[in-house]
């Protein structure tokens, strides 16, 4: 039997679920933390992995950056042009997040593209919907402990105790040695401060 696409949810969130502001991140120089980002949605085996967007956030990522590199990158829009078939750079389009999904799911297990890892990585509209799913198995959450003036939100509350309420029901934060084994990050543990301001690295799961 095929193994079915599972996705994971990366994002970083304060306390209050703020992720963003005026289309961008709500904060500016956390480094260390992008770089764990990066780090984390490149690494795999044998395959490549993927990282699924909305428009939005798409063109909040800066020219230079986009697309994300060594990563297959799926943007969903209903407006976008869609690349020529046989040109390399440039994302791929879909027009939902259905669409993606299948789009990576016919290009999963043993067939040609061999994605490896699914990462959906915002913003809000694309999380709600990717929340939804029953493939979404896991959330990486850095918790960002000051606050941030925010205008946009993550759909769930993951709190402080480690287990979801409401409409978080189900989600329970995984112990550490956990994240490592499954992020490949043997360092993460721990509070992490940058610039004055804190985070911790969390992985979350349902079953
Ligand atoms: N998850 C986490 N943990 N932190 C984030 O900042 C984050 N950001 C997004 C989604 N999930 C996240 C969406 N926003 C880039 C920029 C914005 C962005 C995601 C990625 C970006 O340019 N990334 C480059 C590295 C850039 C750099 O080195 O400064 C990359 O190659 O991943």
């Amino acid at each position: 039997t095929m193994a079915r696409l599972e996705l994971t949810l990366i994002v970083a969130a304060t306390s209050k679920v703020g992720i963003g502001l005026n289309g961008t991140l709500p904060w500016t120089g956390l480094r260390k933390e992008m770089a764990y980002f990066k780090r984390v949605t490149l690494r795999s085996g044998e395959g490549r992995n993927a990282v699924i967007m909305g428009r939005k956030t798409w063109d909040s990522i800066s020219e230079k950056f986009r697309p994300l590199g060594g990563r297959w990158n799926v943007v969903v829009s209903r407006s976008m042009p869609h690349s020529p078939p046989s040109s390399d750079d440039g994302p791929e389009i879909a027009s939902s997040l259905d669409a993606a999904i299948s789009l990576l799911s016919s290009s999963h297990g043993t067939s040609g593209k061999q994605v490896e890892k699914a990462f959906i990585i915002g913003g809000a509209q694309i999380y709600k919907a990717a929340l939804e799913r029953p493939e979404t198995k896991r959330v990486l959450l850095t918790r960002i402990l000051d606050e941030f003036e925010c205008d946009t939100f993550f759909p769930i509350v993951l709190g402080e105790s480690g287990v979801g309420e409401g409409s978080a029901v189900g989600w329970k934060r995984r112990p550490v040695e956990d994240l490592r084994a499954w992020t490949g990050e043997e360092g993460v543990g721990g509070t992490v401060e940058e610039g004055g301001t804190r985070y911790v690295f969390e992985m979350w799961e349902r079953d």
